[in-house]
């Protein structure tokens, strides 16, 4: 530990007060200050790992007890578990680092962050200030690292800026297009007394986000819908983020149109509305794709017209159809698809001024023509394109998937996922009738996050049932979480999909890499039972379709133990549809029969 021993003498907590202070109060150091403006914001939980440069922050955390310090067993962890909660909760989640590893460790937790706009503080130990560039013992340059990975980073050099700087983060962090913020904190300001203030309110000079969309473009958005003959509403992760779904939910009501959503959308629409047409893109439905494609006027709601949703945009953009595009951040408009009507604003403010914009307007949609455009959606549903041949002997995975969502209907729980087939099974066929209850990483793509999301979310939500569906290659990327449950008593439960193999990868080798199967195959997995009671916990493997129904019962009725659901399902199995990664949205693989 890079402790000095002059550090050690000025240890504030050790002194002994013989006279009575000359002010009223001491002024608290730099880590009681952090505590304090974290007390301030209402943060609840803060996930985290210790060391050298952050022990005085630890301290300050141990002479008080209305944060939760959760101890992680590694610090990507820790921001996945703070991460999940924000996604979950709409706070912003809060975790703290050491200088050096435990700030590398935590990059690819911030980077998920970033890429999905998830709303976060990550307080980073820094080395003392006088010692930076000096290539200290655990330093690293952090505001250089996670620079590209964050919506915004500062390096706290005087004890006297970080109320003011934390009172920053947290504002950047959860207004605008959200976004992970990292207050680096060298271990000099975080001993450090000064005066403390919390700013009520900040005002950032180059930094305003804008709310209200604006009303002339609304006015022409509501015309342009009200006119449509194919009309199409595409809703994204912003809808969930923004909270807004209550208000997607009425225009959708209002317009009578068809709607999607994106992976990070699911749930702002109810999966069980007639309107709905499932998730579009790479593994979207044979309807919601070619509703894209074909509609002549799209409404794209907080979404971003992602590569794994419009597919090649060469082939997107052979049909013409005009597009209307709410989004909160001007840099997502026309960045991969050109827009003809770009509304920058607040999607919950944006969609309440459409939907009074529509309740006033004259004109109605041509009833005639949108039956028309629902007879050719009808069409292509019938297709049936999530269709899979159930197993006899051995158990399919979207049929695990789907017993869960029978059994946990209408119930009050979460479901998270890692990243492969089994996210997409889970994304296809779970429905989501709410948002912020499906948990999973889109934009980059994250194998690890689903056993600490479930972790983050149990703690917070502690009488909801959470659900983790992973592979039994993504569990093991943080399955160290394990102990965590154990010890902070967050019963989670865990449905490994285990194909013994890496599925996805094994998906793209067989159908692109001419069944060259180079390091998919996951060999000498453990025994997960086993390993699941080393942690204190209940382990079941099933083999068989008849135990799914049974083995999800029972984990259901263990509430207050954490059970990990060893699943050995078809390893075969593909997910259908797929669009090939360059194919257009439309050219879709409903089967290998289309091989
Ligand atoms: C294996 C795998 C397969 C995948 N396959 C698919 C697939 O088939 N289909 C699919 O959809 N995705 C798929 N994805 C996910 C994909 O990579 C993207 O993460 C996802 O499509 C992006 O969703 P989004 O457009 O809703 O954007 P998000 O990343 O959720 O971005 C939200 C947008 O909303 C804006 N916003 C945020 N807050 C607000 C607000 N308050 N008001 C207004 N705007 C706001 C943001 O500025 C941003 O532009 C896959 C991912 C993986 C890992
Ligand atoms: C950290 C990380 N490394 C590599 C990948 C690439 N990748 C995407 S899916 C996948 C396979 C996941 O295997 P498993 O968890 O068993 O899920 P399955 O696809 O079998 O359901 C891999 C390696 C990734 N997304 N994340
Ligand atoms: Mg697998």
């Amino acid at each position: 530990m890079n402790m000095s021993a002059a550090e050690v003498k000025r240890a504030p907590m050790a002194q002994p007060q013989t006279t009575p202070p000359a002010t009223p109060a001491a002024e608290p150091n730099g880590s009681e200050i952090l505590v304090r403006c974290l007390q301030a914001e209402g943060v609840k939980y803060i996930w985290g790992y210790p060391g050298g440069s952050v022990l005085y922050i630890y301290d300050a955390l141990y002479g008080q007890d209305s944060i939760q310090h959760v101890l992680v067993r590694h610090e990507q962890a820790a921001v996945h578990a703070a991460d999940g909660y924000a996604r979950a909760t709409g706070d912003v989640g809060v975790a703290l680092v050491t200088s050096g590893p435990g700030v590398t460790n935590a990059v690819t937790g911030i980077a998920t962050a970033y890429m999905d706009s998830i709303p976060m503080v990550i307080i980073t130990g820094q080395v003392p200030t006088a010692a930076i560039g000096l290539d200290a013992f655990q330093e690293c340059d952090t505001v250089g690292i996670t620079r590209p990975v964050v919506k915004h980073n500062f390096l706290v050099k005087d004890v006297r800026d970080l109320a003011v700087t934390i009172k920053k983060a947290f504002h950047i962090a959860r207004t605008g297009r959200p976004g992970p913020v990292v207050i680096d904190i060298p271990k000099d300001v975080s001993l450090k007394t000064a005066p403390f203030h919390y700013p009520e309110t900040i005002e950032m000079r180059s930094y305003n986000p804008v709310k209200k969309g604006h009303g002339g473009q609304i006015r022409k958005a509501v015309q342009l819908l009200l006119q449509a003959k194919r009309p199409y509403i595409y809703t994204g992760g912003g809808v969930v983020l923004g909270n807004a779904a209550p208000e997607l939910r009425e225009l959708c009501d209002l317009l009578g149109f068809p709607v999607t959503n994106t992976l990070m959308g699911l749930g702002a629409t109810a999966a069980s509305d007639p309107k709905f047409l499932g998730m579009l893109g790479m593994h979207g439905t044979y309807e919601a794709n070619m509703t894209m494609q074909h509609c002549d006027v799209l409404l794209a709601v907080g979404a971003r017209f992602d590569d794994r949703v419009i597919g090649n945009p060469k082939h997107f953009s052979q049909v013409e159809r005009k597009i209307i595009h709410v989004d909160i951040d001007p840099s997502s408009i026309s960045k991969r698809v050109k827009v003809d009507i770009p509304i920058v604003g607040d999607v919950k403010d944006v969609l309440q001024e459409l939907i009074a914009q529509v309740r006033e307007a004259q004109a109605r949609p041509d009833k005639a023509v949108i039956s028309a455009w629902w007879g050719q959606i009808n069409e292509w549903r019938k297709r049936e394109c999530l269709k899979y041949k159930p197993g006899t002997d051995v158990i399919k995975p979207q049929h695990v998937v789907q017993t869960l969502a029978e059994l946990t209907r209408g119930q009050d729980c979460y479901i998270t996922s890692d990243v492969g087939q089994h996210q997409m099974w889970a994304a296809q066929f779970y429905g989501f009738e709410e948002p912020r209850r499906w948990i999973n990483s889109g934009g980059l793509g994250t194998m690890g996050v689903g056993l600490p999301y479930a972790m983050g979310i149990k703690l917070a939500k502690p009488d909801s049932d959470v659900f983790c569906i992973t592979g039994e290659g993504s569990i093991q990327m943080c399955i160290q979480e394990l102990s965590t449950c154990q010890q902070y008593k967050t019963p989670v439960k865990v449905i490994s999909l285990n194909n013994r193999y890496l599925g996805m990868v094994r998906q793209w080798q067989e159908l692109i890499y001419d069944k060259r199967y180079a390091h998919s195959y996951m060999d000498a997995l453990p025994d997960f039972v086993k390993l699941a009671e080393a942690y204190g916990h209940v382990g079941i493997k099933i083999e068989k379709p008849s135990e799914v129904e049974p083995a999800l019962k029972e984990m259901i009725r263990l509430k207050d133990r954490t059970v990990f659901l060893d699943v050995r399902t078809d390893p075969t199995e593909n997910v259908w549809p797929m669009v090939q990664a360059g194919a257009g949205i439309t050219e879709m693989l409903l089967g290998s029969e289309d091989l």
